[in-house]
């Protein structure tokens, strides 16, 4: 059997699956390009890919003798689980090993745009530095204020107990009401959508992206937010309209926005890098060295489950899989 692995991940890591199987690894420092993924795919039966691979149904069509993909990420909206089931592949993530790691970053966004720390940087940096004032660089306050969380998953939950550290109020929307046990142990309360862009100082985005969430902060919702407010976006890019954000944000409809995902990535929308009340990052939420090792391992666990008969432990589509007809392409 062949593997492609589309990510330069630990050498360490991935010989799990080189000891057994003919393995290709896309060893650059950059995604493999949908070409080269497109003519690599008729021969591989098994598949690593990465967020920035999108599995699509042409794709699919490609891979006769593909049986998983093996996503190296939690969202998977890269990857047309519908296709995939419908072709007999199973689709695994990498969900838990890099929650505590996403929602640290989500509050050093917080913290970053609502205390200025970009900016401030940036003038110690240039030698601007060169007296002290006692009005220069006033942020917002965190403690005290109120956190708005969308979407109250694993990592909505990490953002809620580090934020509760910091002194915050939480509030949280999310399609499921939590348990009234874990509200009360989270000290988070639960609001209607509108109260959440209403009331929130900081609102931090924790939904996954579908076509239910996409859009989901546009105009309308911009301008429901308080003036003085920011929005911390660690989830998804297309979650955001990102124009009608830029708009907001240059108006000062809103005061700021702390991001490390973007609507069409790595593109980034024009007069975004124009702002000083953006802090903007690479898509790092999970890029620490730890955690990206225990994803690496966790996506070569669901895949060597999955080339050998066990359920993958992580399996995104196990009960469609298992309610469909033992036919098809793939099977
Ligand atoms: C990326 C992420 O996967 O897990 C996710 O959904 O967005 C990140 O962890 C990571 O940047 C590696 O592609």
């Amino acid at each position: 059997m062949k593997i492609l692995v589309t990510g330069n991940l630990p050498e360490d890591i991935t010989d799990r699956i080189r000891a057994d199987y003919a393995t290709r690894i896309h060893d650059l420092d950059r995604p493999m390009g949908r070409d080269a993924l497109l003519s690599a795919v008729p021969e591989v039966d098994g598949l690593l890919c990465m967020i920035t691979d999108r599995i699509d149904a042409e794709l699919l069509d490609r891979a006769p003798r593909l049986k998983i993909v093996a996503n190296f990420g939690v969202g998977y909206n890269n990857i047309d689980v519908a296709a995939a089931t419908r072709h007999g592949v199973m689709v695994t993530n990498t969900p838990g090993v890099l929650t505590d790691s996403t929602a640290d970053l989500a509050m050093a966004l917080l913290l970053a745009v609502g205390r200025r720390i970009v900016e401030s940087d940036r003038h110690t940096r240039e030698g601007r530095f060169q007296f002290w004032a006692p009005f220069h660089f006033l942020g917002h306050e965190v403690s005290g204020t109120t956190l708005g969380i969308a979407g109250m998953g694993r990592i909505g939950q990490a953002v809620a107990r580090r934020a509760k550290g910091f002194g915050m109020r939480v509030i949280y929307h999310n399609r499921n009401r939590l348990p009234a046990d874990q509200e009360g142990r989270l000290e988070a309360h639960y609001v209607e959508w509108p109260a959440l862009l209403a009331e929130s100082d900081y609102l931090s985005l924790h939904v996954p992206l579908t076509d239910e969430t996409r859009h989901l902060i546009g105009p309308a919702e911009l301008a429901a937010m308080k003036p003085s407010a920011f929005l911390i976006n660690t989830a998804r890019g297309p979650v955001v309209d990102e124009a009608a954000l830029v708009d907001a944000l240059r108006s000062g409809r809103i005061a700021g926005a702390g991001l490390d995902v973007y609507e069409n990535e790595p593109e980034l929308t024009p007069g975004l890098t124009d702002l000083d009340n953006v802090v903007l990052l690479p898509h790092v939420g999970s890029a620490t060295v730890a955690t990206r090792r225990r994803m690496a391992a966790m996506a070569v666990d669901n895949l060597l489950a999955g080339l050998d008969g066990r359920e993958p432990p992580n399996w995104v589509n196990a009960n469609d899989m298992k309610a469909r007809p033992a036919s098809g392409q793939n099977t």
